[in-house]
């Protein structure tokens, strides 16, 4: 069997998606997501102008050999262009030879260790009250996780807050929106979020909350610490982990669990804060993380230092991520949990896939591979619209991370 066939698609069904399509020599297909949000076109390229002319006549069962030779056989590595064009392939490979193998992808990577995997959903409000009543319609849901995002007063909009209550999508066309940000509103407010949905909700909910890199080590010592009457399930992205010892300063200060790596695209950005425990999640995905293949490497290195999953999953990673991303939390040992936020409809039209969500958990799907699909003829009509992420700057005009 060799892979005979390779193509890249952009469209733009409620929001950008890059995929990839691998076909082999005896008709079976593979699918793998390359979407990066705000940078699509760069991925894009990245696959059909340099590595696909070299995946086209390999087996698609050699995934080992073939992550390594579009790693290293680049020279130039890690980045989030380049892993997420290389999680592509990865994850395409791993679906032809789950296919080729008829077994769901989960079989190949260990069977299944859990009944389920649990979700968490993202809830959000302009104020408290708006913000605990959405924490209560995805308890009414079923979840047993939420993660809860409040407006600040003060702040004409913040991370994570929807300007009119439908879902938060922060992609927007045009040039990137430029937003407000003060940390000292932000910080004094946040523990009345959490004062006031514990106090409505009582502490079996599972509570999530994401400071999205805005604080510095200390502030979010103090943070982590406001918060530790609430029981946070983790408190994520607390401050940017370029410096992974910042990590060990906020650990010295409070025992709020702590989330990170969204942002991460190899073991290197994150080999101290999981050698060190400086983190109890790691939110690497198969999508940017690099496929199926390093992620393995990697959940087992984290395994070792008490360190859980706890995978991206926001809907500008494709369906096609969260089937495989599925598969994988479902067999991987140290599953922690699994992000969730729901797509548009136009999105699961152009995407179809077998995994669905039962009282608070998800399950991958039965069908070979990793049970998501791509309909090409109705991708077509949701041609690719440029969208990139806001900057954020602080009540100064100092730019800051948003
Ligand atoms: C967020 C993401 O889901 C999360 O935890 O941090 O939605 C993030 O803002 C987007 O993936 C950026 O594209
Ligand atoms: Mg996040």
């Amino acid at each position: 069997m060799k892979v005979a066939e390779a193509q890249v698609f952009v469209c733009c069904p409620g929001r950008n998606f890059v995929t990839l399509k691998l076909t082999t020599d005896d008709g079976l297909v593979g699918y793998g997501d390359a979407t990066l949000n705000g940078r699509e076109l760069a991925v894009a390229s990245y696959l059909s102008d340099h590595v696909l002319p070299c995946i086209i006549g390999r087996d698609p069962f050699q995934t080992e050999d073939t992550w390594q030779y579009v790693y290293r056989g680049a020279y130039w590595r890690k980045g989030p262009v380049t892993m997420t064009a290389i999680a592509a392939v990865d994850v395409a490979l791993w679906d032809i030879k789950a296919k080729a193998l008829n077994t769901p992808l989960y079989n190949l990577l260990g069977g299944k260790s859990r009944h389920g995997v649990m979700v968490y959903s993202h809830a959000n409000g302009r104020d408290l009250e708006e913000t605990a009543d959405a924490v209560a319609k995805y308890i009414e849901q079923g979840y047993l996780a939420v993660r809860a995002q409040t407006g600040v007063p003060g702040l004409p909009s913040t991370y994570g807050v929807s300007a009119d209550k439908t879902a938060y999508e922060p992609a927007k066309a045009g040039l990137p929106e430029e937003h407000v940000w003060s940390t000292e509103k932000y910080m004094r407010h946040v523990p009345l979020l959490f004062e006031k949905l514990r106090a409505r909700f009582g502490f079996e909910p599972h509570l999530l909350h994401d400071a999205h890199h805005r604080l510095t080590p200390i502030q979010a010592g103090r943070l982590g610490k406001d918060l530790e009457p609430y029981r946070l399930f983790w408190l994520e992205d607390p401050t940017p982990a370029e410096l992974q010892e910042g990590f060990g300063v906020i650990r010295q200060h409070t025992t709020t669990p702590l989330a990170v790596g969204e942002v991460f695209d190899s073991v290197w950005d994150c080999y101290k804060l999981i050698r060190e425990q400086w983190i109890d999640y790691l939110r690497m995905d198969v999508l940017h993380g690099g496929g199926v293949t390093p992620m393995q490497k990697i959940a087992a290195y984290a395994d070792m230092h008490h360190v859980q999953t706890g995978s991206h999953g926001a809907t500008d990673l494709s369906p096609i991520t969260m089937g495989t991303a599925l598969h994988f939390d479902i067999a991987v040992h140290n599953f922690g949990i699994q992000e969730y936020m729901h797509f548009a409809p136009a999105t699961e039209e152009v995407f179809p896939h077998d995994y669905r969500f039962e009282g608070g958990y998800m399950h991958p799907g039965e069908s070979a591979g990793h049970g998501v699909g791509f309909n090409e003829k109705l991708a077509a009509r949701y041609p690719y619209q440029r969208a990139y992420l806001p900057v954020n700057r602080k009540l100064d005009g100092t730019l800051w991370n948003w």
